[in-house]
């Protein structure tokens, strides 16, 4: 285990995900997604957003690496869809597909910019949730068979893979809560689906030799509000972080864990050999951070939270949400990224990565070419302050990646949320990039040799 102090190398970057900016849904022979169902079906996204054509990525690859560049960044960390290489989920190569992240990879390497590729960003092909999705072992089986064909064409060239992005979201918002695709609000389905997604990471790195494996997770801090709370808190641990890096520590998932979900111990679903697999197969972890939270024992009464379906089994919980807080509601603690960094570095002794974290800002309007979003500045210097005192205290972080680019599909807040470095003019055909202040500034952060920041190479020490 390495202890760096803040002299060592922390790269840089900023990170986006296929569906949120690439569009071009139906082109290149690329097979549907389930958000791409679930954008179709009334009442699921904001405003009846999809995206159908985002911000038109897949067609203006050169001019977002432009943007990329002109940062200054060591990194950029993206996603393949799933659906544009395997339109069908498994079997049919869709070449064109390949091609597209070919130019992406091999232009910001041409720009000196590290390609990080993650394998999942919940854009499931439509057929594998045909047959039941990530409650089958079978697309965890799938899902190997996705990451060799991706390595095959860029391995040589992208060495920094994430298997999965968040896959509590994935299995539970998805599953269980019912407000992500595939929109399915059954307890006991988010668990299933979080095994098979834990089973596919580890499965996938036969599939990715050489190649540094990671898998990114939103890790919490979970902080109850008062001491009646700290069971509800603990159940909260245990979905929110536990159920991940028990299986990916230890080997096992603990025993709150077993009680909250009583199939995890079925051995139809956990099968001899699966959590030996899953143990220790992640070589870094990437952690996205935005917030704490913080249970509180509720009365029962009352309207539910939002995120509530997404804590199965955990009974009589309340989530507060503190000031202040972002344009999207959620609270700006940095204090959190600092205690998360720290204990997770303790408890797992990997590599980490900080692989989002950023704020959406009502920030929208372009005045003289102009949009001075000083409140995302403001966050983004907190949380980078915060890493630093994360790396004084010992913890081994590698990488920061502003969460975004671009102003982009924010799933079921559809476009009205912005999180941008880049402010997309939604009303222009051409889909107008204008940088915003904090673009500018977070350049003058790269520039800036301060706290050892910004030397490259991620994930070589
Ligand atoms: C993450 N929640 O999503 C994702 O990795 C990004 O794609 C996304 O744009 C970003 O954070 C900002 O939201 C989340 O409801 C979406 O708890 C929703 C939740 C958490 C993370």
């Amino acid at each position: 285990m390495t202890t760096p102090t803040t002299s060592s190398p922390l790269a840089l970057g900023v990170a986006t995900a296929s569906y949120q900016i690439e569009g071009a849904v139906a082109e290149d022979g690329r097979g549907p997604s389930i958000w791409d169902t679930f954008t179709a079906e009334p009442g699921r996204v904001v405003g009846g957003d999809d995206g159908v054509d985002a911000c038109d990525s897949y067609h203006r690859v050169e001019d977002d690496i432009a943007l990329i560049r002109g940062l200054g960044v060591d990194a950029y960390r993206f996603s393949l869809a799933w659906p544009r290489i395997l339109p069908e989920g498994r079997g049919r190569v869709e070449t064109r597909g390949l091609d597209y992240y070919e130019r992406l990879v091999d232009g910001l390497l041409e720009a000196g910019i590290e390609p990080v590729a993650t394998l999942y960003h919940w854009d499931l092909p439509q057929a594998l949730e045909d047959e039941g999705g990530w409650l089958e072992r079978r697309t965890a089986e799938a899902f190997v068979d996705y990451a060799g064909v991706a390595h095959q064409r860029l391995g040589d060239r992208v060495t920094s893979w994430a298997t999965h992005n968040e896959p509590w979201c994935a299995a539970y918002l998805g599953y269980a809560a019912g407000v992500h695709a595939p929109g399915r609000s059954e307890g006991a389905a988010g668990h299933r689906a979080a095994h098979h997604l834990l089973l596919g990471h580890a499965w996938a790195r036969e599939a990715l030799p050489g190649a540094h494996v990671g898998i990114v997770l939103n890790l919490a801090p979970v902080w109850p509000e008062s001491p009646e709370a700290a069971d509800v808190a603990d159940g909260v641990d245990a979905i929110r972080n536990r159920v991940w890096l028990g299986p990916l520590v230890d080997g096992a998932y603990d025993e709150r864990m077993l009680a909250i979900a009583p199939v995890l111990a079925d051995p139809g679903l956990v099968r001899p050999g699966d959590l030996d697999a899953i143990k220790g197969s992640a070589d870094w972890l990437g952690i996205n951070y935005y917030t704490p939270i913080r249970p509180a024992l509720g009365t029962g009464e009352g309207e539910p939270h939002p995120e509530q379906g997404a804590y199965p089994g955990v009974e009589r919980l309340d989530l507060v949400v503190r000031e202040p807080r972002t344009d999207i509601g959620w609270e700006i603690e940095p204090r959190g990224l600092e205690e998360l960094l720290v204990e997770t570095h303790r408890r797992t002794g990997l590599p980490l990565v900080i692989t989002e974290n950023g704020a959406a800002c009502a920030d929208t309007e372009v005045v003289d070419g102009r949009v001075e979003d000083t409140d995302r500045i403001d966050y983004l210097r907190d949380h980078l302050a915060a890493v630093d005192r994360a790396r004084d205290a010992g913890a081994d972080v590698r990488g920061y990646f502003v969460w975004t680019l671009l102003d982009n599909f924010e799933w079921a807040e559809g476009y009205a949320k912005t999180f941008g470095l880049v402010h997309v003019d939604r009303s222009s055909p051409s889909l107008t990039r204008t940088p915003k202040a904090s673009y500018h500034w977070f350049a003058e952060q790269v520039a800036a040799p301060a706290g050892g920041r910004g030397a490259a190479g991620l994930l070589t020490p």
